[in-house]
C-alpha cells in the first residue's frame, strides 16, 4: 500500500545514518533521491542524531529533538544502521527499537529478490518478509536473578491480536499488489502454542474480517514452522511470496534470505505505520569495513526507493530501482560484498548515472 501522495512542494526526509557503515551508504540514498530531479519534490534532507557512537559522546542513543523532528518536521525518513553492543551497556537502549516503537512503525517491509540469475546455479528468489515490528521478544523485557544453581535469565515474549491483526493486514494488501497473490505465515505453535498459536490464528482469521469485505478472497494462505521455513528457504525458495512473521523470527529469515541473492548489501527495508515511513538497508553497521569507502551502498539506495514507493511516488521508486537492477546485471561495477573491487562511492556513480 502506498500512502496518498499529499500535494507536497517539498519532500521533508530525516536523515539518521547513525554508526559504522550507515554514514558511508546514506549519502548514497541522498545521492540517488537527488538524481530523480522532479520525480519527486524538491528534497530537503535534516540531519538527525542517533546510534551508539552518539551515545557514548551525549549519554543518550536517541534525542528527543530526533524524535521530535521526525514527527513535527519530516515526511519520512531514512536510517542507517546501528552498532549496539552485545553486552549490557547502562543507560544505552538500540535507537532502531525504540524509533519503531515511537513512531509505531508496525511493520518492517523486506524484499528479497534475486536480479541476474543463471538458474543452473542460482535459485530464483522473489520475496517479500513482512516482519512485526513492535512486539515479540523486542519489548526488551529481561530479568536476571542469581540462584542456587546460579544465574537465571528471562525475557518476556509479548504477541497481542491487535499487532497479529494489522501485521496480518500489511502481508494480505502486500499479497494484493503481487503477481502470486500468496501469503504464508510463519510460527513455531506447535512449541509455543498460546503466543504463536494467537499470532498464527490471528493473521489466518484476518482475510475473514467483516471490515476486509471479501477483498483478500483470491489469495492462497500456507503456513510453516519457522524452523521448516529456513530449510525450505534454502532448498526451495521459489515457494515464497509474502512471508509473514514475528519479529524476530522475520529479523532471522529475512537475513537468510538475504544470503540467496548475494549479499545483504544488497536487501533493503522500510518500517512502516499508518501515517509515516522510514527507509532502512537490512545489514548492519559493518564496524569490520567501517571507514574503507567498500561498504555496498545498493541496499540503502534501494531503500531509498521503496520508501519513496511507499509514499506514492512510484515513477522515482522505479527510476532507482531499474538503475541499481542495471549495475548489478552489468557486474562491472560491484563492492567486494559481491565479488567486485569497486569502491562505494563509484558505485554511487554508476547508480547515478543510469537514474
Ligand atoms: N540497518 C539495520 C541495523 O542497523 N541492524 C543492526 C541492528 O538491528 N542492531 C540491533 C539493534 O540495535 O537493535
Amino acid at each position: 500500500r502506498s500512502m496518498a501522495t499529499a500535494a507536497r512542494s517539498s519532500l521533508k526526509i530525516g536523515m539518521l545514518p547513525a554508526d559504522g557503515i550507515g554514514r558511508e551508504v546514506l549519502p548514497a540514498a541522498r545521492a540517488a533521491i537527488l538524481a530523480l530531479g522532479s520525480s519527486v519534490p524538491k528534497p530537503e534532507f535534516i540531519d538527525l542524531m542517533a546510534g551508539f557512537e552518539y551515545f557514548t559522546r551525549s549519554g543518550t542513543a536517541l534525542p528527543d529533538e530526533t524524535v521530535d523532528a521526525l514527527k513535527n518536521e519530516c515526511d519520512c525518513a531514512l536510517f542507517g544502521a546501528v552498532s549496539s553492543p552485545s553486552k549490557k551497556v547502562i543507560g544505552y537502549s538500540s535507537p532502531i527499537v525504540a524509533l519503531r516503537k515511537k513512531l509505531d512503525l508496525y511493520a518492517n517491509i523486506r524484499p528479497v529478490k534475486s536480479v541476474s540469475v543463471d538458474p543452473a546455479v542460482n535459485p530464483v528468489v522473489d520475496l517479500v518478509v513482512i516482519r512485526e515490528n513492535t512486539e515479540c521478544l523486542y519489548v526488551k523485557q529481561e530479568t536476571q536473578v542469581v540462584t542456587e544453581n546460579g544465574k537465571e535469565a528471562r525475557a518476556t515474549r509479548l504477541i497481542t491480536e491487535r499487532a497479529s491483526r494489522r501485521i496480518g493486514d500489511m502481508a494480505f494488501r502486500t499479497a494484493l499488489t503481487r503477481p502470486r497473490k500468496h501469503v504464508t505465515i510463519i510460527h513455531k505453535s506447535n512449541v509455543l502454542s498460546i503466543t504463536d498459536g494467537l499470532f498464527r490464528e490471528t493473521v489466518r482469521s484476518v482475510p475473514g474480517l467483516p471490515e476486509v469485505n471479501g477483498r483478500y478472497g483470491d489469495i492462497t494462505i500456507a503456513e510453516q514452522l519457522v524452523d521448516s521455513a529456513v530449510y525450505r528457504l534454502f532448498r526451495e525458495p521459489e515457494i515464497y511470496d509474502v512471508m509473514v512473521a514475528p519479529n524476530l523470527y522475520g529479523d532471522i529469515i529475512s537475513d537468510a534470505a538475504a544470503a540467496l541473492v548475494g549479499s545483504l548489501g544488497l536487501v533493503p527495508s522500510v518500517n512502516a505505520g499508518d501515517s509515516f515511513v522510514m527507509g532502512e538497508p537490512v545489514h548492519g553497521s559493518a564496524p569490520d569495513i567501517a571507514g574503507q569507502n567498500i561498504a555496498n551502498p545498493l541496499a540503502a539506495m534501494r531503500s531509498a526507493a521503496l520508501m519513496l514507493r511507499h509514499l506514492g511516488y512510484g515513477e522515482g521508486a522505479d527510476r532507482i530501482e531499474n538503475a541499481v537492477d542495471v549495475v548489478i546485471r552489468e557486474g562491472k561495477v560491484l563492492t567486494p560484498d559481491l565479488g567486485g573491487k569497486s569502491k562505494t562511492s563509484e558505485v554511487v556513480d554508476e547508480v547515478v548515472k543510469r537514474i
